[in-house]
């Protein structure tokens, strides 16, 4: 069987549209966010520390077990009203430059409040 060479110049040019469709549609997927779950009593948050990479999806679930308790990160400009028991708050963010921000309860819960911090791990 005889095959045109301008059939051939269709068939290599369909073959280089498809593998770069198909890696292009390998790269385009969304990376999945980074799962956190902070859990706030009085007067600690547990975990404390937290680490996540520079550049990454990043979703905290806040649940508290005692009343409500606050969040905010003033160093990646993170911020959530207050949540309760069975009403859990959600930040999401990208994580930005590498670094160790702080975050704390801004919310008023009680006389151990100011000692409600931890922080936020940026790894490069
Ligand atoms: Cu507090």
């Amino acid at each position: 069987m005889v095959v045109r060479p301008a059939v051939r110049t269709v068939v290599f040019i369909a073959s280089l549209v498809f593998i770069s469709v198909g890696d292009w549609t390998l790269h385009a997927r969304p990376q999945e966010p980074h799962q956190i779950t902070i859990t706030a009593t009085k007067y600690q948050f547990e975990p404390a520390r937290i680490e996540v990479k520079s550049g990454e999806p990043v979703v905290i679930t806040l649940v508290s077990e005692d009343g409500k308790h606050g969040f905010a990160c003033k160093g990646l400009n993170l911020h959530n009203d207050p949540y309760k028991e069975g009403h859990p708050g959600k930040v999401t963010f990208t994580a930005g430059a590498p670094g160790t921000y702080e975050f704390k309860c801004d919310h008023l819960c009680g006389t151990g409040h100011h000692r409600m911090k931890g922080e936020i791990v940026v790894l490069p």
